[in-house]
């Protein structure tokens, strides 16, 4: 990755809420990772709340070497290097998300669960999903859906929606008019296999239902970084984080307070 690329995927990730970045895994890998997700989701019952995230089997890198693999994939680390964001790191496994073929929309969601650390306002991201889909996405099979900039700023949505998953999420009605909204804001982001999606977890983002005959598997991995204010940041650093006892404890809670302005 040039520097000048570089600089704009960090860019975009800092304002948008996400950033792609094509052609990480080879084909091989994507075999293995293929055959070894379906393996592990063919060998268990999907309960009921997995109904909307397809599936939602955590994986950790010290049980699955092919998992072990993906989190110190190198070109991944480089690319991450590039953009200096290499103090991310992997929180130690990936969430296997796969929605069946004729599998539902997920809903309109967040997933930082931090709202009531300060830390919460950082311009710059802190707290970072990294997604592979294992096979291309299109608007037909289940693509991500993205609301630029919600993890920065506050819109009419967010105080409608249920929160995510084990929070609320996972008991919706299918036709709740909010949490399956067709916001105007919103952009799909149909990837190829191999390609990493990198988003905040603070962003607004759902995935299209599969109508295809084929599942639809992600391998979904969390990562976070110190909380300092990075090297490469030249803006401003907000009052409440300059004043944030580093040694406090906040109650985790999915609903944005005021530090969502
Ligand atoms: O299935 C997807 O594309 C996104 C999954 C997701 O955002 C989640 O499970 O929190
Ligand atoms: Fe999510």
């Amino acid at each position: 990755m040039t520097p000048d690329v570089a600089l704009q995927k960090r860019n975009q990730l800092i304002q948008d809420g996400y950033c792609v970045i094509d052609d990480i895994l080879t084909e091989d890998f994507l075999d293995d990772l293929r055959r070894e997700s379906d393996r592990l989701l063919d060998s268990m019952e999907h309960p009921p709340h997995w109904k909307y995230q397809g599936s939602d089997l955590h994986v950790r890198g010290s049980d699955e070497p092919v998992i072990d693999r993906l989190i110190h994939w190198e070109p991944a680390r480089d690319a991450l290097e590039a953009m200096e964001l290499g103090d991310f790191k992997s929180h130690g496994g990936f969430i296997i998300l796969s929605k069946p073929a004729g599998g539902p929309p997920l809903y309109w969601h967040q997933d930082w669960m931090g709202w009531n650390d300060p830390i919460s306002v950082a311009p710059w991201p802190q707290y970072l999903f990294f997604s592979y889909y294992l096979i291309d996405t299109t608007l037909e099979n289940g693509c991500l859906r993205i609301i630029p900039g919600t993890h920065l700023k506050r819109i009419p949505l967010q105080d409608r929606l249920v929160p995510a998953h084990a929070q609320g999420g996972y008991y919706v009605a299918e036709d709740d008019p909010d949490m399956f909204c067709d916001h105007p804001d919103a952009v799909d982001l149909p990837v190829k296999a191999g390609s990493l999606v990198i988003a905040e977890g603070r962003v607004l983002h759902a995935a299209r239902g599969n109508q295809s005959n084929q599942r639809r598997t992600l391998l979904l991995g969390w990562h976070s970084r110190p909380q300092t204010v990075p090297a490469y940041w030249t803006g401003e650093v907000p009052e409440v984080i300059r004043r944030r006892d580093p040694n406090a404890k906040y109650e985790p809670t999915r609903v944005p307070g005021e530090y969502l302005v």
